[in-house]
């Protein structure tokens, strides 16, 4: 059995085979790169789970297979929860993780914000190819550095200290990362239902 992984992001493709490979999932995991003629589906949705469940839907449709998708971002508190949905693009390019992590930090050097709370939120959608779906959610709260630390990871993470840890997730190993993360957390949850709806 197949199963398409619905992103062309790679740090989240090997993230997910890592979780859902430790989640027991018995499939064949499937990159979308595997379908470079599935044009990317506009994400027009205003949550997180909205725009996973457009990314499922989209492949499980051209595909003909089940599809997982991913929709993420740091939601800032001190900026009523952006960059958000938007955590892709925030400097206007898409997936200019630098660009995107300076602006931000630019942006909260000019607000007073003691607390620097901020948490990662995942949405894991599952698409099937007859329009069944679930989505679940998770979320990884924590406090902003004022400048960037550590080298893994992807994205915002040399800047989220996750609570509790002394550490930003880019100085966390790929394994502590995934264990207490929004995309580890969410998938973790939706791998029973996977094996269930998969059969
Ligand atoms: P796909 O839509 O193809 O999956 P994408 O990179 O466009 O790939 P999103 O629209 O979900 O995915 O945007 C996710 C952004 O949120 C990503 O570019 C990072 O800036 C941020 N982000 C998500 N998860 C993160 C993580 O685990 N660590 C750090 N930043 C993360
Ligand atoms: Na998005």
């Amino acid at each position: 059995r197949r199963l398409v992984l619905a992103t062309r992001n790679q740090h989240k493709v090997s993230e997910l085979r890592a979780i859902l490979g430790d989640a027991g999932l018995d499939v064949e995991l499937v990159g979308a790169d595997a379908y470079p003629e599935i044009p990317d589906v506009p994400e027009t949705g205003t949550t997180f789970a909205e725009n996973a469940l457009l990314k499922a839907h989209a492949l499980a449709r051209a595909t003909g297979l089940p599809a997982v998708a991913d929709d993420s971002g740091l939601c800032v508190d001190v900026l009523n929860g952006a960059p958000g949905i938007f955590s892709a693009r925030w400097a206007g390019k898409h997936g200019d993780d630098r660009a995107n992590l300076e602006l931000l930090l630019a942006q909260l050097s000019d607000i007073a914000d003691p607390h620097r709370g901020a948490h990662f939120a995942c949405a894991a959608a599952l698409a099937l190819p007859d329009g069944t779906e679930r989505v679940v959610e998770g979320r990884l709260p924590g406090t902003l550095r004022t400048a960037p630390a550590g080298d893994g990871g992807f994205g915002y993470d040399p800047i989220l200290q996750p609570l509790g840890e002394s550490r930003t997730c880019a100085e966390l190993t790929a394994d502590e990362k995934n264990a207490i993360s929004h995309r580890g957390q969410a998938f973790r949850a939706l791998a029973p239902v996977v094996r269930e709806l998969l059969g």
